[in-house]
Parts: structure tokens; sequence; C-alpha cells
């Protein structure tokens, strides 16, 4: 049986270009000195993102934490959007990592109102904590693969700037924030202090993750990242694949979202799909689900049954499928074929 897995775009395997690049890659130890294939990549991830100086993370999660780590102290708080990814599915690192408090706001699909972040900076004082940096995050993977506008963006930047604050983008999709809206990462980027984007998602490496942001930032950065553990010896053997994810792989992403439309279109009009097909801007669908049959672990389970992996979005309530590289016409035609068998 043919297995489609729309669980995420994480689940990408390196190309045959990538494995080659991976076996031929120059290595050198990262940790005693600098690997050579892994300071090219962080030289260009800060260029393509106009900022200073880059560092390579083993994931998403370890960037966002150091730059939480880097731009803040203890008794301080962290403005966050309240679906954000940072907030709800990072293990905590917020506290545990950086212990400051987060903030949580609500948003329009992602885009917080500039005027409510601006009413919720708090100012030092013997009863609360410092308001001392804001996250952002696009494409907002809990909005459904939604774009921030850059209008937002620089709103937002507008109030840190009245109140001294930092900026920090979850980009771990800004190539198909990019890809979708037609505004150059570095447009975005502009608007930001740093900015984490991820290799390992739709750009297809099998590891990494980049921090970008001012050398100074970086370079503490570093140290932070070495007390957590990510350290990395050779590490030009994973760097070498996020070279062409970077160089290559970010110029197919509109092929994914043309697929995420169009199995949204089609399963948006079977019963208790609860999806306006127009809200899919990038390459992932979060739909709800309310069928008086099948509970959403269910539908699950039967879509599994017929060799489609999609997950539960968070919350329980609904789906999250996505579109990348591996996943093709003939998955997509599949995955729809499964929906109307299902439900129709
Ligand atoms: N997202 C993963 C899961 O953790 C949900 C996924 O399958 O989408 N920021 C954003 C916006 C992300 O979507 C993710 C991963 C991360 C950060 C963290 O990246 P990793 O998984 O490399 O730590």
């Amino acid at each position: 049986m043919m297995i489609s897995d729309f669980r995420s775009d994480t689940v990408t395997k390196p190309t045959p270009e990538m494995r080659k690049a991976m076996a031929e890659a120059e290595v050198g130890d990262d940790v005693i000195g600098f690997d050579p294939t892994a300071q090219k990549l962080e030289a260009l991830a800060a260029a393509t993102m106009g900022k200073e100086a880059g560092l390579f993370c083993p994931s998403g999660t370890m960037g966002n934490s150091i730059a939480v780590k880097a731009w803040t102290r203890e008794l301080q708080e962290v403005i966050v959007e309240s679906r954000s990814h940072i907030f709800n599915l990072e293990s905590t690192h917020l506290t545990f990592v950086s212990r400051v408090t987060p903030r949580p706001l609500p948003s329009r699909r992602g885009a917080m109102d500039p005027g409510e972040v601006e009413r919720n900076v708090r100012k030092p004082n013997v009863h609360t904590p410092q308001t001392s940096l804001i996250c952002l995050e696009n494409t907002h993977n809990n909005w459904g693969g939604a774009v921030v506008p850059l209008e937002n963006f620089k709103a937002i930047r507008g109030v840190a700037d009245r109140h001294e604050l930092k900026v920090h983008l979850d980009g771990a999709r800004l190539f198909n924030a990019s890809t979708a809206s037609g505004v150059p990462v570095m447009d975005y980027a502009r608007e930001v202090d740093s900015v984490m984007f991820c290799l390992s998602k739709g750009l297809s490496a099998p590891i990494g993750s980049m921090l970008v942001g001012p050398a100074e930032f970086i370079d503490y950065g570093r140290r932070i990242r070495k007390a957590l553990g990510g350290g990395m010896r050779q590490v030009g053997v994973i760097a070498a694949a996020g070279l062409l994810a970077l160089t290559e792989m970010s110029k197919r992403l509109s092929e994914d979202h043309g697929r995420a439309k169009r199995l949204a279109m089609a399963i948006s009009a079977l019963p208790g799909v609860v999806l306006d097909p127009f809200d899919v801007e990038t390459n992932i669908i979060i739909f709800g689900f309310d069928h008086p049959k099948y509970s959403v672990f269910d539908l699950l389970a039967e879509l599994e049954k017929r060799g489609i992996r999609a997950l539960a979005a968070p919350g329980g309530s609904g789906i999250r499928m996505v579109t990348h590289k591996d996943v093709g016409d003939a998955d997509v035609d599949s995955a729809i074929g499964a929906f109307r068998e299902i439900l129709a």
C-alpha cells in the first residue's frame, strides 16, 4: 500500500544531492574551533536574512531557546502570541531555560494587535516583571500556516522601539511566508532583532535550524548553545545538506502550497469537515471536524487504514495535514479519494 505522510513537513527526507554533499563535506571540530561547512552555512544564513551573524542549531526549539535566553534576564516578561509554538510546543523553555514569564496575547490569524501589545508592555515595578521581548511567528503553524503581514511586523517594531524591547521571530517556515506573500525574507527580518528559521521542515534538510542576529548576540548565543549541549563537532556533515536546503529547496515551496490548496478545496466540501479553503495560504491545513459517526481519532484511524497519515491538531478538535516535497500529486489524489470514501 502506498503511504502518504501528511503529518508534518519535518518528515521530508534529504534529497540525493544532499546525501552526496553530506558524504563529501569538508569538516572540522566546530567546538574547539570551526567547521568550515558550518561556517559557510552560518555566513550564508546571516546574509540571506540581512543580519550580521548566524548560528547553526540542532533544532528550531534550541534556536528559539537561545534567542530568548540571550535577550532576557530573570524577573522579566516576554510577550508571545497565545497559539504560538514557542509558548505551547517547546516544553516550557521560557520558564525552564530563561526563567521568564510568558504573557500570551490573542491574535487575528497570528497577527497580534499592536495596540494590545503596547497596552501589555509592563514597566519595571516592585510587583511586576519587566517586559523585555516580543516573539512573533511566521508562518503561524497553529493558525494553519497563516502568513502574518509585513505591516503587522512594522507596527510591532514601532511598539518595540518606543519601549526599548527586542523582537524575536520564530520563522521556522519564513520561506513559506515569503513564497506565499512575495515579500522577501529579508524584509520581514529587517523588522526584528533575531530570526530562527528551520532547514529541516519544508526545506528538507535532515536536521538543523539557523539563528541569525547581531554579531554580539550570536557570540553569546554560541556559549548558550554549548551550555545546552548543542555544541556539535564535525557538524559539516549536516550543514552540507543545510546549504542545499537554503539555496535550492527554498525555491520550490509554491508547489507545496498549490497541493495544500487543492486538498483543502476538495475536503472542505465533505460532511463533518469545518474548513474555509481560502484560509489555506501555505502548506498547512488545520480543519475542525464534527461528525455524527466519527471522532477526530476515528477519522485518523480510517485514513491510516487507507495509507493516509495525518495528526490531530493541538487541542484535539481538528486535524492537521501538511504538504511537502515528499507528497506529490498522486498522494493528494489518494488523500482526497480516502476522505470521500470515508465521509461522502
Ligand atoms: N513544529 C513541529 C512540531 O513541533 C509541531 C511541526 O511538525 O510543525 N517553530 C515552529 C513554528 C514549528 O512549527 C516548530 C516545529 C518549531 C518551532 C520547532 O522546531 P524543532 O522541531 O526543530 O525543534
